[in-house]
């Protein structure tokens, strides 16, 4: 596999691994490290050998957010430019379900990369927030939307307005993070969740990421419609008739597309 500055990427069997490595700055994300997670988690979607990804950072930072001394220098026709942390965006064009294994801070860009996920087990020590209003600026990789969409107005203007930090059974509460475990189990119950995906059909996963995703991007009527579509589709595929076969002949599916 390629090699890297600020990250490390392995893959055990179906399960691709990435984990931020910047321990010396919490693992703020600097344009190299946006760059090296986009072009590594790209490359792990269009190996078809691969079913599912983690993305993790260290137990004491997922991400202390945007690299601060980065941006200070910066001015508006620099980021304008530049169309700074634009990149971000690529990691939701993945079709491969992809977990956030979240320990210690996840705050400000470290919080919505998490959110850009598909989903985010947390450990017990994790916190979130989005502290950018301190620093005389607002969330700019999605925070302000997705988090919104994840905890409701009200939390989410008290987060972003306050900067003040959310602690792990809050989130868990508000529906940011899907399970709670004990920090040193956060990794392994997201590799587990990422072995237990990246066993079901490829196809089918793909449609659910899909399916799930357009109810954040469409109004209930069109979520519905889409959803059906992609309910029929995969009644072409040959692992819907393995699946079904395997469930009516009582063994497990021994799907084509994993
Ligand atoms: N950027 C750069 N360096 C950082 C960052 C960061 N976000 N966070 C921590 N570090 C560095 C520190 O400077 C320090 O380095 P050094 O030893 O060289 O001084 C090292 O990491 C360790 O940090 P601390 O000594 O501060 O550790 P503490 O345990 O005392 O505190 C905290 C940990 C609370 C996490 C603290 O470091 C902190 O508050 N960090 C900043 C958190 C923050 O404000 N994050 C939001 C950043 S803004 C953002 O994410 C905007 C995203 C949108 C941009 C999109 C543009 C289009």
């Amino acid at each position: 596999m390629t090699d890297y500055a600020t990250i490390l990427v392995t893959r055990d069997d179906r399960v691709g691994l990435i984990t931020l490595h910047r321990p010396k700055a919490l693992n703020a994300l600097n344009t190299e490290l946006m760059n090296e997670v986009v072009s590594a988690a790209t490359e792990l979607d269009a190996d078809a050998g691969i079913g599912a990804i983690v993305l993790t950072g260290s137990e004491r930072a997922f991400a202390a957010g945007a690299d601060i001394k980065e941006m200070s220098s910066q001015g508006y026709a620099d980021v304008v430019n530049q169309q700074f942390f634009a990149a971000w965006d690529n990691l939701t064009r993945l079709r491969t379900p992809i977990i956030a294994a979240v320990t210690g801070y996840a705050l400000g860009g470290g919080c919505e990369l998490a959110m850009l996920c598909d989903f985010i087990i947390a450990g017990e020590n994790a916190v979130f927030g989005q502290p950018e209003i301190n620093l005389g600026v607002i969330p700019g990789i999605g925070g302000s939307q997705r988090l919104t969409r994840a905890v409701g107005k009200s939390k989410a203007m008290d987060m972003v307005l306050t900067g003040r930090q959310m602690k792990v059974d809050e989130a868990e509460r508000s529906g940011l993070v899907s399970r709670v475990v004990p920090t040193d189990q956060a990794l392994s119950t997201a590799l587990d969740a990422a072995k237990t995906i990246a066993g079901k059909s490829a196809l089918a996963s793909a449609a659910a990421k899909d399916a799930v995703n357009r109810a954040f991007e469409s109004s209930l009527a069109e979520g519905v419609r889409a959803e059906r579509a992609l309910f029929y589709a995969t009644f072409a595929t040959d692992d819907q008739t393995e699946g079904m076969a395997a469930f009516v002949e009582k063994r497990e599916p021994n799907f084509t597309h994993r």
